[in-house]
C-alpha cells in the first residue's frame, strides 16, 4: 500500500541510483553552479515557491536509553533533561490547535524513546495522532523503533509520516550512536513504507563528519524506492552536556550545499531546514529557500531548544518572497 506522495516519489524519472562520487561532486561543485543546478531542479519540480510550516513538541523528553552523542534526552549525557512528566492528550491537542490557528500545517510530535512500547502510551499516541488529523493538520510521530503491527495501528489512526533519521553515513554511525545499528534503521523505515505511511528521514551536519560521509548518507536517502517523501537536514545545535557540546558551528555555505544537493538527488520530496537554524542568519536560510527547502519547523521551540520565533519566520517567508503551503488533505 502507498500513499499518493509515494506513489509519485517513484515516478521513473526520478534516480535511486546516485554513485557516491556522483553526490560527492555535486556537494563540492562552484556554488554557483550548484545553486543554478538546484534552483532549476526545485522550479521544475515543485513550482511557485511555497514552504509548509511544520510544529514540533515533546510529548515524552528525556531519559532515552539510547547513546546518541549529540542529543541532549539520553541518559548516557549530563544533559539529560528527564524528570519531566509526560504531557497528555488534551494538552497536546491543546498545542496542536494553537500551532494550526498561528499558520502551521504539520504537527510533529516527539518520544524520547528508543523503541514504542505497546500499552497505555501507545493507546495516547494514537488518540493524539486521531486529534491532531481531526483538527486539519498533518500528523508527524518522532518515537524510536517501531514494529510492524505498531506501524499498522499507526497508519490506521491516520498518521501522515514517521520520522526516523540515518542521522550520518555508515561508515561513521558507530562513532555517534553505539546503542543501535543502522541497519535497525533501516528495518523500521521499511515496516513504515509498507504500512503506508509517508517516511520522514534525513541527518545532521556539524558533528565532524567528512563530505564523503555527507554524500555517503545522501547516496542512502536518494537509494530509498520511493524516496523519503521528507527529509529533513539538520545542523547541530552543540548542547552542553553532550559528547558533541565543543563542535564548532558549521558554515553556513555547508547547510545551502546540503539542501541544494538533497534537493538534486530528491526533486519531489520536501526538504526540511530544521534544527540550527537560530546559527543560520537571515540571508542564508534565504539561499536555501532559494535552494530547494520547502518546509521549515515552526514555532519557538524544536524539541527541547530553541527555535526563530514566529513573528522572525513570518517576516523571513515575507522578506524571501515564497508562499505558506497547506498539504493537508481530508
Ligand atoms: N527518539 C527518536 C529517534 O531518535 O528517532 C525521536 C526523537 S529524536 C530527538 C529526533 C531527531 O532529532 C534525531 O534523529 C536527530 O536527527 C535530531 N536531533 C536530536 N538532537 C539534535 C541536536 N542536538 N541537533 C540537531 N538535531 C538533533
Ligand atoms: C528532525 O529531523 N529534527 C527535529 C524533528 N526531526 C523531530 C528535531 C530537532 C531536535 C533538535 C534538538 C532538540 O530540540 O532537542
Ligand atoms: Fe535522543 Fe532519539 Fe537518540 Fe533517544 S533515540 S537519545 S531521543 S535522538
Amino acid at each position: 500500500m502507498r500513499t499518493q506522495e509515494a506513489t509519485e516519489n517513484c515516478n521513473s524519472n526520478l534516480r535511486h541510483d546516485w554513485s557516491l562520487n556522483e553526490v560527492k561532486e555535486l556537494l563540492e561543485k562552484p556554488l554557483m553552479d550548484l545553486l543554478w543546478m538546484a534552483q532549476t531542479v526545485h522550479r521544475t519540480n515543485n513550482p511557485g515557491y511555497h514552504v509548509q510550516l511544520a510544529s514540533l513538541l515533546s510529548v515524552k523528553t528525556g531519559g532515552c536509553e539510547e547513546d546518541c552523542s549529540y542529543c541532549p534526552q539520553s541518559i548516557h549525557n549530563s544533559s539529560d533533561l528527564s524528570g519531566q512528566p509526560n504531557l497528555e492528550v488534551n494538552s497536546v491537542l491543546r498545542q496542536a490547535k494553537a500551532a494550526k490557528e498561528a499558520g502551521a500545517d504539520r504537527f510533529c510530535m516527539g518520544w524520547a524513546w528508543r523503541e514504542v512500547r505497546d500499552g497505555k502510551q501507545f493507546e495516547e499516541m494514537l488518540t493524539m495522532v486521531k486529534g491532531v488529523k481531526g483538527l486539519g493538520m498533518e500528523a508527524c510521530v518522532t518515537a524510536g523503533m517501531v514494529t510492524q503491527n505498531q506501524a499498522k495501528r499507526l497508519a490506521k489512526a491516520g498518521l501522515t509520516a514517521y520520522n526516523h533519521n540515518l542521522d550520518t553515513s555508515p561508515e561513521k554511525y558507530g562513532e555517534i550512536i553505539t546503542t543501535r545499528t543502522y541497519q535497525e534503521r533501516l528495518e523500521t523505515l521499511e515496516r513504515v513504507r509498507a504500512a503506508g505511511i509517508n517516511v520522514c528521514c534525513g541527518g545532521i551536519i556539524g558533528m565532524g563528519e567528512s563530505i564523503s560521509d555527507r554524500a555517503s548518507l545522501l547516496q542512502v536517502l536518494a537509494s530509498l524506492e520511493p524516496h523519503p517523501e521528507s527529509v529533513p537536514i539538520n545542523s547541530l545545535v552543540a548542547v552542553e552536556g553532550t559528547p558533541l557540546e565543543d563542535m564548532s558551528a558549521i558554515d553556513p555555505l555547508e547547510m545551502i550545499r546540503m539542501v541544494a544537493t538533497a534537493r538534486i538527488l530528491m526533486p519531489k520530496s520536501k526538504i526540511r531546514l530544521s534544527a540550527g537554524r537560530e546559527q543560520l542568519g537571515r540571508e542564508a536560510q534565504i539561499l536555501c529557500l532559494q535552494a530547494g527547502a520547502n518546509s521549515i519547523f515552526y514555532g519557538d521551540k524544536l524539541l527541547t531548544t530553541g527555535n526563530p520565533d514566529v513573528d522572525t519566520d513570518r517576516e523571513l517567508l515575507a522578506q524571501a518572497g515564497v508562499n505558506i503551503r497547506i498539504d493537508y488533505e481530508e
